[in-house]
């Protein structure tokens, strides 16, 4: 943590929160995502007005009031804010300024990322972020945000999952750009990493009050498909190396590597070394790697449950396990770490409950062991747009008919509610007690 500074006014609490992206909670027209692959009439829909946020905001406000959070993460839609070259919606930014501004007023810590995934469509009809000039039509529009912004928001988050958008975008081809050949992916990693700098230094320069400013980070626990396969680990442990230590290593030297034996081995010196407050950690699964002889295209990965707690709606493996080894790696960034992002897409509140207190005790042991955690926010709010799935997979504390777009609460609201407000006054308890 800024090695020896004075603690970020925002941190000094443990956040139990909630999670959501905008383009998720309220679409954007003018995005990369906008028209990327449609599935149909309802999938356009949900792409430009998500579920109905804009029109709802107080009443989505008023249920984090309800569950009795003391913060929410969401993002800015840089696509908004900018919808075309060189144009500034100064009421668009307004618009998450006064939301930041209303949670500060109920006491609840705004927590803002910057980019989430989408980048205005004018802009990346010639290249995405294997251009630098990317980069710098993105500071600059973080710049005001930042400025806009810095009254009330003392927690930051730069960029959402860059592993994720980039391995979808540019080596999956499974997200925008699509498209792009690997080498173009790790031009475009190393510009998203110098922009994080450049944002890390700028975030600190303009903040008001001593602003924390980290990046959630996407973190799977790779393991062989088979035990008995060298091959099988050692797809794994590259997996691991590259996908999950990758950015954390990067922090702690300043140099973007990717070794991976036989194939690649580059460095580039991205300047970043030490700029994390925090490290966020997005856990959700774990992933097997199958990798024959003969597998050209590297390893193959999948899902399985071989835990027996089954599968969720998005086919992921449920597997608690591998939030405490994810946990345990990140510690090694040697900075303080945030949960920014756990949760499961079940529609079985039951299901969902299990999941959650499986993942809260994890938190709680690995606080007592010692791992420097500071927060811990359930994905999501309530059902959204899920990125590759359109409106299907129901991630929600709140559940919303996506036909009328009514939210209602669920039993897992219920559970989570009850578990951090317990949490939240015990920690003030202790803080009382600890204030002489
Ligand atoms: O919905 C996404 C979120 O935008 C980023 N992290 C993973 C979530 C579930 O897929």
């Amino acid at each position: 943590m800024h090695r020896g500074a004075v603690y970020p006014l925002g941190m000094r609490k443990f956040l139990w929160g909630v999670a959501t992206s905008a383009f998720q909670m309220e679409g954007a027209p003018r995005c990369d995502w906008t028209h990327w692959k449609i599935r149909d009439e309802a999938d356009r829909k949900a792409r430009l007005h998500g579920v109905g946020h804009i029109e709802r905001t107080e009443e989505d406000l008023a249920l984090l009031s309800d569950l009795g959070v003391n913060a929410y993460r969401f993002s800015v839609e840089w696509s908004r804010v900018v919808p075309r070259r060189g144009e500034w919606n100064r009421r668009e930014l307004d618009r998450y300024v006064r939301i930041a501004a209303s949670l500060r007023d109920s006491g609840i810590e705004p927590v803002v990322t910057l980019h989430h995934f989408t980048n205005p469509a004018w802009l990346v009809g010639r290249s995405a972020w294997e251009n630098p000039a990317t980069a710098a039509e993105f500071l600059r529009f973080a710049e005001r945000a930042v400025r806009a912004l810095r009254d009330s928001v003392r927690v930051f988050i730069t960029f959402n999952e860059p592993n994720v958008f980039i391995v979808a975008g540019y080596f999956a081809k499974r997200m925008p750009p699509g498209g792009k050949r690997a080498r173009e992916g790790l031009a475009a990693f190393a510009n998203v990493l110098r922009a994080h700098g450049t944002l890390y230094d700028m975030i600190h320069a303009l903040g008001r009050e001593r602003p924390a400013v980290g990046l959630a980070h996407n973190m799977v626990a790779f393991h062989p498909a088979s035990d008995k396969s060298a091959l099988d680990r050692w797809a794994a442990g590259v997996a691991h190396t590259f996908y999950n230590m990758g950015l954390i290593e990067t922090f702690r030297t300043g140099t973007f590597s990717v070794r991976i034996p036989f194939l690649l081995d580059e460095e580039t010196p991205v300047g970043v070394r030490d700029k994390v407050d925090f490290l966020g950690v997005n856990y959700y699964f774990r992933m097997f790697l199958r990798m024959s002889p003969l597998s050209l295209k590297g390893p193959d990965p999948f899902w399985e449950d071989r835990g027996g707690r089954g599968l969720t709606e998005t086919g992921w493996e449920v597997y608690p396990k591998g939030f405490e080894d994810v946990l345990r790696a990140a510690a090694l960034a040697g900075v303080p770490i945030v949960v920014t992002e756990n949760g499961t897409a079940e529609t079985d509140d039951l299901r969902k409950i299990a999941y959650m207190k499986e993942h809260l005790r994890v938190v709680r042991r690995m606080i007592r062991e010692g791992i420097d955690l500071r927060g811990y926010f359930w994905w999501s709010l309530m059902d959204n747009y899920e990125w590759l799935e359109g409106l299907r997979p129901r991630f929600g504390l709140f559940h919303v008919d996506f036909d009328t777009l009514a939210r209602r609460p669920t039993d897992a609201s219920s559970y989570f509610s009850r578990w951090v407000r317990r949490r939240i006054a015990a920690d003030e308890a202790a803080r009382r007690h600890n204030t002489p």
